[in-house]
């Protein structure tokens, strides 16, 4: 692992807030092991193995009953350790690949029947080199046939340029980490306001209220975050999804306790009827029904 690489915390705190049976950790990653599933030539960052035994035992002991495993960009476009945990999971997990223009219909099948159902567009420039747009656009059209839908991560001074191309893809989108909010403006800020109109414009559009620990200048409860994720919680009732982001890559500020992580739900989802779409119904309607 990188020498500045930040291992996940080895021992989190067992969270206060209760989580609700059938709950969807619905952004997570796995990490090699690398002597098994080695990391991507081209990778920025070389991570620590975060395996998918580590995964679930996460899940268990947090209370959680399923996962949306990412492919991470450490891993390039080889889906394999993804795949290799989505079939141990079974009905306990789905996933969301990044893939290469040139995919097979067949790969694509394989991949549906571990149990992928959206592909990843990443446009966090250190974390992979630029992908032209229209081979974006023919990735959209292949995964079509699929019903698959869209993750986008991207961060805000990249939005307004991004907006078009958005709406273009004519399909369901769901973007990373509400698009990464600058937290000193305020939710008020234009910035954060141009992010609330293309959801309140496009209603294809998801989010996921997750990454506070990336966000944050006030670990470890985040406090400057939550406004940030309660105004999307209440505003995008039916269109918002929760995730640990565990195993946490490229942290500089500090070590996140997925517990503490768990324990800010319910201040941004602050009555059970939102934790329960939140939590179970969003993402199993987005993941687990066709
Ligand atoms: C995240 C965030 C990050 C990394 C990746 O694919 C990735 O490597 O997504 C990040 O560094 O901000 O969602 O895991």
């Amino acid at each position: 692992m990188d020498a500045d690489y930040l291992p996940f915390h080895a021992n989190p705190k067992k969270p206060d807030f209760l989580v609700p049976a059938g709950a969807v950790d619905a952004h997570c990653h796995v990490f090699g092991p690398a002597a098994q599933f080695p990391y991507h030539p081209k990778r920025k960052y070389t991570p620590c193995d975060a395996s998918k035994d580590q995964l679930f035992a996460l899940r268990d002991y947090l209370g959680f009953s399923r996962n949306v495993i990412v492919q991470a960009s450490c891993h390039g476009t080889d889906n394999a350790a993804l795949v290799d945990a989505l079939n141990s999971a079974g009905e306990l997990a789905r996933g969301v690949a990044v893939v290469d223009p040139a995919i097979t219909e067949v790969e694509l099948k394989e991949m549906d029947a571990a149990g992928v159902r959206a592909v990843r567009f990443n446009f966090v420039k250190r974390l992979v080199d630029t992908t032209p747009r229209e081979v974006f656009l023919s990735i959209a059209e292949k995964i079509k046939p699929l019903g698959w839908h869209i993750v986008v991560y991207f961060e805000a001074p990249d939005l307004k340029d991004l907006i078009p191309f958005l709406n273009e893809l004519n399909t369901t989108i769901v973007v990373d980490h509400m698009g990464r909010p600058d937290v000193t403006k305020g939710v008020d800020h234009p910035d954060f306001q141009r992010f609330v109109n293309l959801m309140r414009d496009n209603d294809k559009v998801w989010t996921k209220v997750s990454c506070p620990e990336r966000l944050t200048q006030q670990a470890p409860d985040y406090s400057d975050v939550v406004p940030y994720m309660r105004a999307l919680v209440e505003t995008f009732p039916d269109r918002v999804l929760w995730g640990t982001d565990w195993p946490h890559p490229n942290m500089k500020s500090h070590t996140p306790d997925d517990g503490a992580l768990v324990d800010v739900i319910p201040q941004i989802a602050v009555t059970e009827e939102l934790q329960q779409k939140l939590l179970i119904d969003n993402p199993m309607r987005l993941y687990w029904e066709r």
